[in-house]
């Protein structure tokens, strides 16, 4: 083992209103728990946080629609979804709530110390405010008019005819998209700015000097900073959110006001773990303050790519622009889209399946395997029924979990359940060994690189090779003539399985964690291989007893393609 590294990984927040489908899942939360369960492996101190993000206008929606306060359907909400990620195996060291006080004290604190920086500052705009409604509109709850096109059905922020950037105040013939009420006013409302263009060089600097990130991060963060940053209100009319202070008391004229929800759920990755600090007696601080430890510390952010602006200037510019010494993101993985047959997943049209729904047709292991091997990394992936069943039957059920079944049953009978000695490994044993020390260090470079769909297909690729082996050696024509031989082949075979669930332990978790207890595989025995491991064949030593695992996964029958095509609009 080498020397033990500190990862804190963090997944975007998913929004609170509704569960999230399948895309949502793969494009964050997902591959941050294979991270942290590779990291975790390898003995390294990881800490792995993510929350709900439940602040913002589509909370507030969402609660009325469903007939409840904010704060009921919060928590109901909370709890949905973390019962979802449970079932997925996303083994987050904490799963907070921005709506947490401790989140709450966080976020003012950044604006107060942001405010003594000299990079706040309170400004009176005009805002469209809906009479009917009795409030202030954010600007993607205002149609109208465009007023460079013409377009009837233009959105406060842009127009989806034209593409122009607009302002909502610019719209003809507004309308409340709440209430498609046109009793429609301009009034002046005061609001935080936050002055980013003073943190410009500053971010440029970092981002510039974060060359590890992949092109698509950097891609987008040297978009923004070249566009140039724009002073950035971070306040809204809202009543569900964080309060607005100064000084530690609420601020003058702000009563009816919070932060915006992208300024504090960033902050909410802090807010997260002070909650998992205060529920755990630990130092949060050691993971979050360069100045108490956390300077040795890699940070690693999992996000849709829709968010990276956010993460690698907006957040940044809270950070550095506080002047204290917090630890900003080291590496980050962005993710293209997931489509459902090449189109939206969504609610209304019944498109796609959603985290809840997948686990009542199959175990989260499954659709674990089919996600990340299909990961939307470089471009974006489409999810198709057809193409699940396949990964399903093709490499989870044949290729591991025959493999498996096979040499485990076959040693049950033949050798009274218990890893045969005798014999000693010939040319096929130093064949194999050879592929799998290339192999192993194939695939954890590609955890390193956090490489999905590489790290997916080296795995199988594994797998196929234990099974190449296995009908090569053929122990159960070698147990006719030559024993000695027949034990050589069952003692590798067998350690071969707890090796391969060992290797696809960060992808498919329960199943690794199935095979390896049925095999009494001792917690010691249970971390990432090294490719360079000369034992990585007798890890089981003669005479170990064991049990075959139970048949770890079902063929997906095209019957369910069709009914689940029917009921998810499958097909296109
Ligand atoms: N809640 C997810 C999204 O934009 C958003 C991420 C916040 S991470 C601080 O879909
Ligand atoms: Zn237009």
């Amino acid at each position: 083992m080498g020397v033990m590294a500190r990862f804190l990984i963090t997944s975007a927040l998913p929004y609170i209103n509704g569960i999230k489908h399948l895309g949502n899942l793969v494009g964050s939360m997902l591959p941050a728990d294979v991270h942290a369960r590779y990291r975790r492996m390898q003995g390294h101190e990881v800490l792995f946080i993510c929350a709900t993000d439940e602040h913002g206008t589509p909370a507030e929606l969402a609660a009325a629609e469903a007939g409840q306060s904010v704060r009921a359907y919060c928590d109901d909400q909370h709890e949905i979804q973390k019962a979802a990620c449970a079932g997925f195996h996303l083994s987050f060291d904490h799963f907070g709530r921005t709506s947490h006080p401790l989140n709450h004290a966080r976020t003012q604190h950044f604006a107060e110390a942001l405010e003594r920086a000299g990079l706040i500052e309170e400004r009176v705009t005009a805002q469209v405010y809906s009479v009917d409604d009795g409030r202030f509109l954010p600007d993607r709850y205002v149609e109208g008019t465009c007023p460079v096109c013409g377009y009837e059905d233009a959105r406060g922020d842009q127009c989806d005819n034209c593409g122009s950037l607009l302002d909502p105040v610019q719209l003809k013939n507004p309308r409340s998209k709440i209430s498609g009420s046109t009793n429609i006013e301009i009034r002046d409302t005061a609001h935080l700015f936050l002055r980013q263009p003073l943190m410009e060089a500053r971010v440029r600097d970092w981002v510039d000097a974060s060359t590890q990130w992949p092109h698509l991060a950097r891609s987008i963060a040297f978009k923004w900073l070249d566009e140039g940053l724009q002073d950035r209100s971070i306040t809204r009319d809202l009543s569900w959110g964080i309060k607005v202070t100064q000084d530690g008391a609420p601020r003058p004229g702000f009563d009816s006001k919070v932060f915006y929800v992208w300024f504090d759920a960033p902050i909410g990755y802090i807010g997260a773990t002070e909650e998992w600090a205060a529920a755990t007696g630990q130092d949060w601080q050691r993971w979050w303050r360069t100045d108490q430890g956390a300077d040795d510390v890699t940070y690693v952010q999992f996000m849709g790519k829709d968010n990276v602006a956010f993460h690698t200037v907006s957040f940044p510019v809270t950070l550095f622009g506080s002047g204290e010494p917090w630890k900003a993101v080291d590496r980050l993985k962005a993710f293209n889209w997931l489509t459902w047959y090449g189109g939206k997943f969504s609610t209304s049209g019944k498109r796609g399946i959603f985290m809840d729904q997948a686990l009542e047709l199959l175990p989260g292991d499954y659709w674990r395997w089919y996600l990340l091997a299909n990961a939307p990394e470089s471009s974006d992936a489409a999810f198709t029924l057809e193409g699940f069943q396949s990964a399903v039957n093709a490499d989870l059920a044949n290729v591991f979990g025959n493999f498996v079944n096979r040499i485990t049953r076959f040693a049950a009978t033949k050798m009274e359940g218990r890893v045969p000695g005798g014999g000693a490994p010939g040319p096929l044993e130093q064949a194999l060994a050879a592929r799998l020390a290339d192999g192993i260090a194939a695939l954890t470079a590609h955890h390193d690189a956090m490489d999905f769909r590489k790290a997916a297909a080296e795995t199988r690729a594994l797998w196929v090779a234990g099974n190449e082996y296995l009908q090569e050696a053929a122990p159960w024509s070698a147990i006719k003539t030559d024993p000695e031989r027949a034990a050589v082949v069952v003692r590798t075979g067998l350690n071969l399985v707890t090796l391969f669930a060992r290797l696809a332990a960060p992808f498919i978790p329960d199943t690794a964690q199935r095979v390896l207890d049925a095999m009494a595989v001792p917690a010691e025995g249970r971390g990432w291989p090294g490719a360079d491991d000369a034992s990585l064949l007798d890890t089981l030593p003669p005479g170990h007893a064991f049990e075959p695992p139970p048949v770890l996964f079902a063929k997906i029958e095209d019957t369910q393609v069709t009914a689940w095509a029917e009921q998810f609009g499958g097909g296109g």
